[in-house]
């Protein structure tokens, strides 16, 4: 590693680079990141003890440029952020590259993107769900008959007990067989 100064401890880069899809180098590449989001909260190198209290609050992270043109951008702040305020530590906002990242599985950025998808918490994709999620993919362009419309044909298609609700399984099921959720559900680091 040279003469480069450390950012994190030996031991919690080793145990980032075990739990995620990233080489030490793109770890240390991350916290330059988070560190550049506030360098008077974010100190340049994180004590061991301090990792999970130190916090970027979210309007902060959402002037990140790569995640500003995500339609979902509250929302997987929040889902990623520890206590789902949206203030995130360098742990919350790893998770999230992490996840977003090209090389995680498919099955991976389903759970996330259904917890992202479930704007009521209720661990299940209903009509207000897909209502909302449907709205925010379009930016407030269709009329409620529009919207209606497309609901249902959500529906339709992802329905397999014909409960009118999206199950996980049942969303896991569209997502991965489709071609443009693993383009669309990701973030270059
Ligand atoms: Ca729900
Ligand atoms: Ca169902």
């Amino acid at each position: 590693m040279g003469n480069r100064q450390a950012v994190l401890s030996p031991e919690k880069l080793e145990l980032y680079q075990e739990c995620s899809f990233f080489t030490k180098n793109e770890i240390i590449k991350l916290y330059h990141r988070f560190r550049a989001l506030d360098p008077d909260i974010v100190p340049s190198f994180m004590p061991n003890d301090c990792v999970e209290s130190i916090l970027i609050p979210p309007n902060v992270i959402y002037k990140m440029s790569e995640l500003q043109a995500n339609p979902f951008l509250e929302r997987v702040v929040k889902i990623f952020s520890k206590d789902g305020s949206g203030h995130m530590n360098f742990e919350n906002f790893l998770d999230m590259f992490n996840v977003l990242n090209d090389q995680a599985p498919i099955d991976l950025k389903a759970i996330y993107a259904y917890k992202i998808f479930d704007s009521d918490n209720d661990e299940s994709l209903k009509t207000n769900d897909l209502k909302m999620a449907i709205q925010k993919l379009t930016r407030n362009q269709l009329t409620e008959t529009e919207m209606s419309t497309v609901v249902e044909k959500v529906l339709e298609e992802s329905e397999m007990d014909d409960d009118c609700e999206i199950s996980f399984m049942e969303f896991e099921h569209v997502v991965t067989r489709s071609p443009d959720f693993k383009s669309t559900f990701h973030l270059r680091i």
